[in-house]
């Protein structure tokens, strides 16, 4: 009988000042695993942000990492060397997930593989990303390693240059991966025909011993093209899966998997709605599923109405993430694909609240860092999003690689072209007001969470706008909240 080659593929470790798993699953490896494992091969995971990995368990560090609200959770952690990029932040640098001595064992416990697949995820988490090549390297040198996924396709030229990987591979890889590890690693495994994203197989969910929660993509890409956003240069043009087989999905979760929590993936969640959402709602009500359904992602405000609220409630959507960034009018206009204007945010926050929803459930993203963006301008977006009774998802700004507004950084001189792609973490704060710094936002940050454990506690915000904002400046200076720095205009990095 043929051998059936052995494929072992590996999600590192993230590498940051923090992480928490917020429904965080190496998606695109897992559908790869699928397509892999249909022409024959013998498909091996080793996820180093598996919570649940059974040598977790066996280690006696369970205790760390309780699943919390809706299966999410804390990693354990080993604290790394501070790159020296990030020397003046004054935070531990932390290697999250499976500690190494645990990966070490599991390489050997695994066996040689004919072939290992690495994914990466934020192009600043390649540190993550070079120590599990190097130690698949060490254990099994003449193994050929492919990599690919976030990191590998904003930035290609330095994943080839420094990953340590035989080849760096660009884009969405399902039609061609088979082709790809029969090159690399010299099998012969027979391509797989995929004519479109409702070819693909589902993920590969059976690899986890253990599954607090799973995650679903239901299209592909966006059809916005916001100039701060990778999402058309990591997935190219927009595709929505046919509704009938993301409910066969839902099914097959739920059913096999037993599985109550599932976050969307997708970019643009409610886009075509009434060909798309509304169907794949119905028909999950149909099917009786008793789901918690999580949208991590920010959703479009401009496409939110009470009728779609009152569904998602029924359907058993419980956390919900909304795009706001900034409540300035003028950046909303030029920066952010009008996709959502205040108005539109406050009878977004109303419907969802009249649904049923509660304070704890629906939370905005809020953007400070901005190029040119004075601090009065987070803090009024901060009152204003605490006024509507929805909590604050602070998210700083980074130029990532593949998008417009890092081009213009590059351009301008706020970037050098050789620079360090940690330097994309959101916690460097690369570009921003010059007399502004890392302590001050951490200032900000502070706030947000005061506004937020209030609301959570007391159901309903501090005060109306204009006192909570009143209060919010009177912790810094004028120079402080007006000045707004003279960099160029860019944009934010959400959704
Ligand atoms: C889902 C998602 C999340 C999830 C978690 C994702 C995860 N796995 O951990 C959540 C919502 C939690 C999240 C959070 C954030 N995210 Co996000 N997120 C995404 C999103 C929308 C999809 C990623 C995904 O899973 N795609 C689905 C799978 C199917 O695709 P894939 O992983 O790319 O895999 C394919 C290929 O890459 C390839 N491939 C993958 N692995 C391999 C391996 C081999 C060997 C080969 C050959 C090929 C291959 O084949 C796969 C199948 O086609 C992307 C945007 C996008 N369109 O990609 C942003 C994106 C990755 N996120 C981004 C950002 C900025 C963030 C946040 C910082 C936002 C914020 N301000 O808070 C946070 C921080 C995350 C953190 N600290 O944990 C940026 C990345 C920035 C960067 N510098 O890298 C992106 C690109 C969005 C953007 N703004 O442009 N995110
Ligand atoms: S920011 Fe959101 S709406 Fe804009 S292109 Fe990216 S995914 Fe689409």
């Amino acid at each position: 009988m043929k051998r059936r080659p052995k494929l072992l593929l590996i999600n590192p470790w993230i590498t940051d000042f923090a992480a928490y798993d917020f429904w965080s699953k190496p998606l695109g490896l897992l559908y790869l695993a699928s397509v892999l494992e249909k022409v024959g091969a013998r498909v091996v995971l080793l996820d180093c942000m598996d919570r649940h990995h059974p040598a977790l368990a066996a280690s006696g560090l369970q205790h760390k990492i309780k699943d919390r609200r809706y299966g999410t959770g804390k990693y354990v952690r080993e604290i790394i060397a501070k790159p020296e990029v990030f020397a003046k932040i004054p935070r531990y640098f932390a290697r999250y997930g499976l500690p190494l001595n645990i990966f070490r064992d599991e390489l050997r416990r695994l066996g040689r593989p004919d072939g290992v697949l690495v994914t990466s995820g934020m192009t600043y988490w390649y540190p993550g990303v070079q120590t599990a090549i190097r130690e698949v390297r060490t254990l099994y040198p003449d193994v050929p390693v492919l990599l690919g996924g976030i990191y590998a396709t904003l930035m290609p030229e330095h994943a080839a240059t420094h990953s340590g990987a035989d080849e760096v591979v660009v884009g969405e890889a399902e039609p061609r991966i088979v082709e790809r590890v029969n090159t690399v690693a010299g099998l012969d495994l027979q391509p797989l025909k995929l004519n479109g994203v409702d070819d693909y197989p589902f993920p590969a969910w059976h690899l986890y011993s253990r599954l607090p929660y799973a995650v679903i993509m239901t299209s592909r890409g966006c059809p916005l093209r916001c100039s701060f956003c990778a999402s058309f240069a990591i997935s190219g043009r927009f595709r929505m899966r046919e509704p009938q087989s993301v409910i066969e999905e839902f099914i097959w979760l739920a059913r096999r998997f037993n599985i109550q929590d599932i976050a969307f993936y997708d970019d643009a969640l409610l886009t075509n709605l009434q060909r798309h959402l509304v169907p794949i709602m119905q028909g999950i009500r149909r099917a009786g599923l008793t789901l918690r359904l999580h949208t991590p992602n920010g959703l479009q405000c401009k496409l939110i109405d009470p009728e779609l609220a009152k569904e998602m409630y029924a359907t058993g959507f419980r956390s919900i993430r909304l795009s706001l960034e900034s409540v300035d009018d003028e950046r909303q206009k030029k920066d952010m694909s009008k996709k959502v204007t205040a108005e539109s945010f406050v009878r977004a926050a109303q419907a969802f609240h009249a649904a049923g929803f509660s304070v704890h459930d629906i939370d905005a993203y809020v953007m400070m860092a901005l190029p040119g963006q004075p601090l009065i301008e987070v803090l009024r977006t901060m009152a204003f999003v605490h006024a509507q009774r929805v909590g604050i998802r602070l998210a700083a700004f980074s130029p990532i690689p593949g998008t417009v507004d890092y081009q213009r950084a590059l351009v301008a001189g706020y970037l050098p072209s050789d620079f360090d792609p940690l330097m994309t973490n959101n916690s460097a704060l690369p570009i921003k007001p010059a007399h502004l710094d890392y302590e001050t936002f951490n200032r900000v940050a502070l706030l947000a969470k005061t506004l937020n454990q209030y609301l959570r506690e007391h159901g309903k915000p501090m005060d109306r706008e204009k006192p909570v904002l009143d209060r919010l400046c009177r912790s810094f200076t004028e120079h402080e909240l007006y000045e707004a720095g003279d960099v160029p205009h860019a944009s934010a990095p959400v959704c």
